[in-house]
């Protein structure tokens, strides 16, 4: 008896286990899912004090920055430039659907009034929750607001930078409890989906510090970042609420969406995504220059054409495109920047219907250009000049019954023969980055 007793406690101790480890999203998260990714355009904006030495974000593992010298930089960092609305608004203009926000960057600084750390904004000069001022802005102004989490702190004594491949150079010598930070990070988590409203998405950084780097047969991180119990706690407090995580891996349990860095899905141009896109929502996050956060000398603005291309090629991946700005340390986008985002406003308000609540083509983005598909519409984005005909071999329909030109519904010539559909050249224009053909299809093949 006391034997059937154990073995049937055994049984419900590994169901229980087991049914922790299965993720089932909620209603609300597969609905927040669509519409993801629907959205297609979302701005990122990593700021914070590390945007004053306009040296980008990793200032302080580039530059051996002590935990003493750097936290002087909260002493200096007061944005009296930085205006909530105008940001919201810049991205609304932009096309943006959403907005991801550096909450917290490996830096370990808290752009909100928190609890559970003194380095934060309220200890600044400027001392004002910044966190807040966007969430009340994209709130009022009905754009979603996701937040980036680094999981990776480079101040902290409990974080395990023993085991770590970055901030060995910040002083510390203490080792602190592991756990402790892991309450840490649960604590200041609750906060950011307990006082900010509806939070769109956790976008979580940093787990690659405990793992060998990217392309490594075994990426096993060397600690337990306790996830199963931290996303638990995100989809508790907030269900709709999606989490990705930047680790460079294929998604892990409990993940609602799939990110690539400085990439197109599948691409791993940039020696950081050696993972497959999965079948979850995906996005690209790219900078705009070569770096993420403010960087003075970082001229290498990518063209607004680039832009474009960018946009078109991860919609045609499926994929949502995160852009990326690095604000000044005074509160103002520079122009360089502003000037893009305008133009992609503008390119939008011709070609959106293109691009939002599309699904990626039935075939992937090819040197001339790229198809995202809506229904039995499908659009033809041509990027580069195709001084020969387009052809698509394997089309997915049998018939065409309308082929034009988006911009100003001018016929284009087709022919659907055995299969393979054949588009008359298009020669490009330099003002126009991208020449939509719209084709109305019928009859699936
Ligand atoms: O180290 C960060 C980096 O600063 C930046 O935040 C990017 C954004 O994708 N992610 C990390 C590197 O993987």
């Amino acid at each position: 008896m006391k034997k059937n007793s154990l073995l049937i406690f055994i049984l419900l101790l590994f169901l229980s286990l087991s049914l922790n480890a299965q993720y089932t999203p909620t209603k609300e998260n597969l609905e927040a899912r669509e519409w993801f990714a629907n959205a297609k355009f979302g701005l990122f904006i990593h700021w914070g004090p590390f945007s004053i030495p306009g040296d980008g974000e990793w200032v302080m593992q580039q530059r051996n920055i002590t935990v003493k010298n750097y936290t002087r930089l909260m002493d200096f960092f007061n944005p009296e430039k930085f205006d909530a609305a105008q940001w919201v608004s810049m991205a609304k203009n932009a096309g943006m659907k959403y907005i991801t926000l550096i909450t917290r960057h490996h830096d370990g600084f808290s752009m909100w009034d928190t609890k559970y750390s003194d380095f934060n904004i309220m200890n600044s000069p400027y001392h004002k929750d910044i966190v807040k001022a966007i969430a009340d802005e994209c709130h009022k102004q009905g754009i979603k607001l996701f937040l980036y989490y680094s999981l990776l702190d480079w101040r902290r004594d409990d974080y395990s930078y023993w085991t770590g491949r970055t901030g060995q150079g910040t002083g510390r010598t203490v080792h602190g409890n592991w756990s402790d930070y892991i309450k840490f990070m649960e604590n200041q988590l609750t906060e950011l989906l307990t006082n900010y409203g509806e939070i769109g998405g956790i976008w979580f950084d940093g787990y690659w510090d405990q793992t060998a780097p990217e392309g490594a047969a075994d990426r096993t991180p060397k600690v337990d970042w306790h996830l199963d119990e931290i996303y638990a706690l995100i989809h508790k407090l907030q269900p709709q609420c999606l989490i990705g995580n930047n680790h460079h891996l294929s998604p892990l349990p409990g993940e609602d969406f799939q990110m690539f860095e400085q990439d197109l899905p599948g691409e791993n141009k940039s020696g950081l995504s050696y993972q497959k896109p999965s079948d979850l929502p995906l996005e690209s996050c790219v900078t705009m220059n070569n770096s993420w956060g403010f960087n003075i000398t970082d001229t290498s603005y990518k063209t607004p054409k680039q832009l474009i291309d960018l946009l078109v090629k991860a919609s045609g991946y499926g994929a949502n495109f995160l852009l990326n700005i690095g604000p000044m340390p005074n509160g103002v986008v520079q122009p360089e920047f502003r000037e893009r985002l305008a133009y992609m406003g503008n390119w939008l308000h011709t070609y959106g219907e293109s691009i939002y609540n599309t699904k990626g083509g039935y075939i992937q983005p090819q040197k001339w250009g790229a198809i995202t598909q809506k229904g039995d519409t499908m659009f033809v984005h041509v990027l580069n000049d195709s001084s020969t005909t387009i052809a698509l071999e394997n089309f997915p329909y049998k018939k065409i019954t309308k082929a034009y030109l988006l911009k100003d519904n001018s016929s284009i010539k087709t022919s659907l023969k055995n299969g393979a559909l054949d588009i008359e050249a298009i020669k490009m224009r330099d003002d126009e980055p991208d020449e939509v053909i719209v084709l109305i299809c019928k009859n699936k093949a």
